[in-house]
């Protein structure tokens, strides 16, 4: 679709940038935080890059009125973290703690003075261990009401001025890193549990929607999923195939649930001969197709694409992504009787093997429209690359421009095409950990003077790339 003229962004489009508790904030132990299952998992030989860890992070909970500072100074509309709940509960459940809620209220309050609309993220991974130790924290439906006690605790606390809720951050990723993979805690890997705990998930996500509906607070709700659309290698129509294969089963599986209440029925067919359905009853389909538990918007992480071909019943299974950084490392990856990953010639990649791809983004928009019929929030895209930081401390970052120029226009297009948009949180404002591949692989418009070795003086350092977002939210988003 070609556009004459582009629809002009809305006013009230909200630029910003996101981030993540265990991946900025530092202060492991202080104010009376608990321990979470990250906390624990980092610990573990071999688990991250270089055994990096979120101890001291960037350090944001010492500087977070640095970094806010700086966010005004790019002109930000809106700022994007999550709440760490073992700040708020260090137990996952009991007596809140006042130091942690007050954190976050001398963080948001100091947002909200410098005219920046927090975007609060519930849950972004970082569970309170004492949960996985006392039930086995996802697997368990005890987590619903402790879930949903916490979720209530931050909108008494934090409702007069968040307006947007994040419940669960890529609930995809963490089940099925946590699950299948054992790349993320808890490091299992069966899929009949992570299909199990994922159910629970879903239930938890139902719930808490289903809470702030009917509870009469302000503002929007919703998860953010990670979504990946998937191109067929070419126009045999076994690849087409294998594309619906794995739209199904790594997004509609999620994204289906959310907006309709039911999983896909392809996916549960394969489910059920695989021995691996979620168990399902009467009370969690009543609760899941309740339309007070489904979302206000659906939040959109987009960093790249999927090309898939055929994959035979006894093909290639799933693999590990590249946390190397080599260019070309990545290993052959897919699921048995569905789809693999192919190659596109089309794309660049990432020195982490992962597709650049712009028009990707205006497509995932395209599809979540016509499929789901929401407003979208883009809560994550962003370029994670190695920087360098001159001796004049400036960091000439024109690859991440170029990107995130390109990812833009996109949304540009994807608003001339008809789909709501209403805002652009990109990964991240300043470097931040990354959970696998340490501090090198950095995402943010800050460069954070320390690396794997060494904290360094923590020093902030705008880079070209903080430039180039104020201008274009200064313009919104016609001066790129
Ligand atoms: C998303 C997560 C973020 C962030 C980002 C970049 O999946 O929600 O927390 O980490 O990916 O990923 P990575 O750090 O692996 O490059």
């Amino acid at each position: 679709m070609e556009h004459k003229e582009l629809t002009a962004f809305p006013k009230s489009f909200l630029w910003g940038s996101a981030s993540a508790a265990y991946q900025i904030e530092g202060a492991y132990r202080e104010g009376g935080k608990g321990l979470s299952v990250w906390d624990k998992f980092v610990r573990i030989p071999g688990k991250t890059y270089e055994g990096t860890n979120g101890d001291v992070a960037v350090d944001h909970y010492h500087r977070y009125q640095e970094d806010v500072d700086l966010m005004a100074e790019a002109g930000l509309k809106a700022y994007r973290f999550s709440i760490a709940w073992t700040r708020i509960f260090p137990n996952g459940k009991g007596e809140p703690n006042e130091a942690g809620l007050k954190f976050y209220d001398d963080l948001i309050n100091d947002l909200i003075a410098h005219k920046i609309e927090p975007v609060v993220t519930i849950y972004h991974w970082d569970l309170p261990q004492a949960l996985q130790d006392e039930y086995g924290g996802w697997e368990s439906r005890e987590i619903i009401p402790d879930f949903l006690n916490y979720a209530k605790t931050l909108f008494d606390r934090y409702g007069d001025r968040v307006r947007y809720w994040v419940t669960l951050n890529e609930q995809n990723i963490f089940m099925q890193h946590g699950y299948l993979m054992a790349s993320h805690p808890p490091a299992v890997k069966d899929p009949k549990r992570m299909y199990a705990a994922n159910h629970i998930g879903n239930l938890v996500n139902a719930t808490v929607i289903k809470y702030f509906h009917e509870h009469g607070y302000q503002g929007q709700i919703g998860p953010s999923f990670a979504y990946s659309p998937a191109y067929p290698a070419d126009a045999a129509p076994i690849n087409q195939l294998a594309a619906d294969n794995a739209e199904q089963f790594n997004s509609y599986y999620w994204m289906d649930m959310y907006v309709f209440g039911h999983y896909p029925d392809l996916i549960r067919k394969w489910q059920t001969e695989q021995g691996l359905a979620p168990e399902i009853t009467e009370a969690d389909d009543a609760l899941l197709k309740d339309p007070l538990s489904h979302p206000d918007f659906m939040g959109l992480n987009y960093y790249q694409t999927n090309t898939v071909a055929a994959n035979p019943l006894d093909g290639v299974g799933m693999a590990a992504e590249n946390t190397s950084g080599k260019k070309g490392t990545s290993k052959e990856s897919g699921v048995p009787g569905l789809f693999k990953m192919a190659k596109n010639d089309y794309l660049q990649k990432t020195d982490w093997d992962w597709n650049i791809d712009p028009i990707g983004l205006r497509i995932a928009l395209r599809r979540i429209n016509s499929r789901y019929q929401l407003p979208v929030l883009i809560t994550e895209n962003g370029l994670g690359a190695f920087d360098t930081l001159e001796a004049d401390h400036e960091i000439h970052d024109d690859y991440r421009i170029h990107f995130l120029r390109e990812h833009v226009k996109a949304i540009h297009e994807a608003i001339s095409d008809g789909v709501d948009v209403i805002g652009y949180t990109t990964w991240s404002f300043t470097d931040l950990l990354s959970w696998l591949n340490g501090y090198r692989k950095r995402y943010g418009f800050v460069y954070v003077n320390r690396d794997e070795e060494s904290e360094k003086d923590l020093a902030r350092y705008p880079k070209d790339s903080f430039y180039w977002y104020k201008q274009v939210i200064a313009s919104n988003g016609e001066d790129l």
